[in-house]
């Protein structure tokens, strides 16, 4: 059984900050859960595009206000506390923080950590990371 406490994540390599979020990861690909478990705080006033190709991804709203724009079909949705959304079409995205935001994030595949923090929101696969193309994955 495996016990983590967020305190003992701030401040090491797991906790990863961009221009807009920061991220705790609380389970990566090590953990060997099939999934990775992430806080990811995004910091109010700011807007944050995302894409991810490669991974699903499922966002649990825990704390703020803000707004969840779909660049796939056009559509806006409120974001507030106990609002969950599922990117089941890979779909391109962008999170609009009116307060400061706090989510708990689910990829599966799992991350591993290592991924670069790319602005289009894409992340490689791991196979990519090690210098290989991954065969049907798709470029950006
Ligand atoms: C809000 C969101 O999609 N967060 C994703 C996780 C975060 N970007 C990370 O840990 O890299």
């Amino acid at each position: 059984m495996l016990v983590k406490r967020l305190q003992e994540i701030e401040g090491t390599d797991r906790e990863v900050e961009a221009k807009t979020w920061k991220s705790r990861r609380l389970l990566l690909a090590d953990e060997k859960m099939g999934f990775s478990l992430h806080d990811t705080v995004l910091y109010a006033g700011t807007s944050t595009r995302m894409w991810y190709r490669n991974h699903l991804e499922a966002v649990y709203c825990i704390e703020g206000e803000g707004e969840l724009e779909n660049l796939d079909d056009g559509k806006k949705h409120p974001i507030a506390p106990g609002t969950v959304y599922a990117l089941d079409a890979h779909d391109r995205h962008i999170l609009h923080a009116h307060s400061q935001l706090r989510m708990v994030c689910v990829f599966n595949p799992p991350l591993t950590g290592l991924e670069v923090h790319d602005e289009s929101g894409a992340y490689p696969t791991a196979d990519e990371m090690r210098g290989r193309e991954t065969a049907g994955s798709v470029t950006s």
